[in-house]
């Protein structure tokens, strides 16, 4: 009897979507598709990285150097320098940019080509990998100018220019979430073929979900409207559920619905989270998923950036929850 493919078996992979999906596009040239494979390689390689980080810590602890005898690295670091060397392979990237490098990176100049900057967070909330919770990288693709001169410049550009935008969760599996600009799509890494497969096409965010998701121990110098909306929530049977992981928090709160949202604070006036690299790809996945995601009175899409680490406030999930809190500012 030969080996049957049972329906359920998942056979989509991240690099046969990318290419299905550029196949729609007529003038496509394949070089976006190279870009998506590059992040996923690198999603891979920083997956295994955060996976062992403890092993090879211990290891390396025990030996005064980690099993590669190379000297025990953040993993922020590690995860950096992972993105920069295979993007920098990428011949259609001309500028990147990351939350670890002060500047950006100019790969290719004017007439040497290059269509896309990709901006990242190449491990979002590594603070938290110590105690084995989610980390992630996030990612941002925009078009590059060739006549801009100053990189940071070419990079800082509207939320609304993204073509295309993501993040790889490395939690309890490690999840790939990515959008074109023509909905969301959730992949998962299976490890025994090494392939992100398709596990959710076009995935839309709850309409609403009596969850918030704040970090309540700043609430004391949150502006009013924020505070009023917490009283109102705790009244109304609201739970608060916070990682402390932007990725695995706006995760929860696309997959199950609610409100993620990081106010301005006394230590962060103008919210903590940066604008280019994690603002504005959430923004942009949460609403092809159907959400709302504001900055301040600003849709977060529309914000003019003005410094590569610029820090905007996010208020972003469910539209029923965003508009009501939305409606205590
Ligand atoms: P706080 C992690 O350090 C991070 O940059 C985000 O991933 C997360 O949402 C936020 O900071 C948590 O900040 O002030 O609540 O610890």
């Amino acid at each position: 009897m030969p080996p049957t493919v049972e329906p359920s078996d998942n056979l989509t992979s991240l690099q046969s979507h990318i290419l299905g999906e550029e196949a729609r596009h007529p003038n496509a040239t394949g070089e976006f598709s190279w870009i998506a494979s590059a992040i996923s390689l690198a999603g891979k390689a920083i997956g295994h990285k955060v996976r062992h980080a403890r092993l090879q810590d211990v290891l390396g602890r025990a030996g005064a150097s980690n099993v590669q005898g190379e000297e025990q690295q953040k993993l922020d670091v590690i995860a950096n320098t992972i993105l920069m060397r295979i993007l920098g392979t990428r011949a259609s990237i001309a500028v990147i940019a990351s939350e670890e490098d002060e500047q950006p990176t100019i790969l290719r100049r004017g007439s040497e080509g290059g269509k896309y900057c990709v901006l990242f967070d190449p491990l979002d909330g590594s603070s938290n990998l110590d105690v084995g919770v989610g980390v992630g990288t996030i990612f941002s693709i925009l078009r590059n100018d060739p006549l801009i001169p100053d990189a940071e410049k070419t990079v800082c550009q509207r939320g609304l220019r993204q073509v295309a935008a993501g993040y790889i969760l490395y939690g309890s599996s490690t999840i790939f979430v990515i959008t074109t600009g023509n909905g969301v799509d959730m992949f998962v890494l299976d490890h025994s073929v090494g392939s992100f497969l398709l596990v959710d096409r076009g995935l839309k965010i709850p309409k609403s979900g009596k969850t918030y998701s704040v970090n309540e121990a700043n609430s004391s110098t949150f502006p009013d409207g924020y505070r009023k909306y917490l009283e109102w929530a705790h009244a109304s049977g609201y739970s608060t559920r916070y990682i402390g992981s932007m990725v695995a928090d706006v995760h929860r709160t696309l997959l199950t619905g609610g409100v993620f949202m990081y106010p301005p604070t006394k230590k962060n006036p103008d919210g903590k989270l940066r604008l280019l690299y994690e603002a504005n790809p959430m923004a942009m996945i949460v609403e092809q998923a159907g959400g709302l995601a504001y900055s301040g009175d600003h849709r977060t899409l529309d914000v003019e950036p003005a410094k590569l680490h610029q820090r905007v406030p996010v208020l972003l999930g469910s539209p029923d929850e965003v508009e009501r809190v939305r409606s205590f500012l």
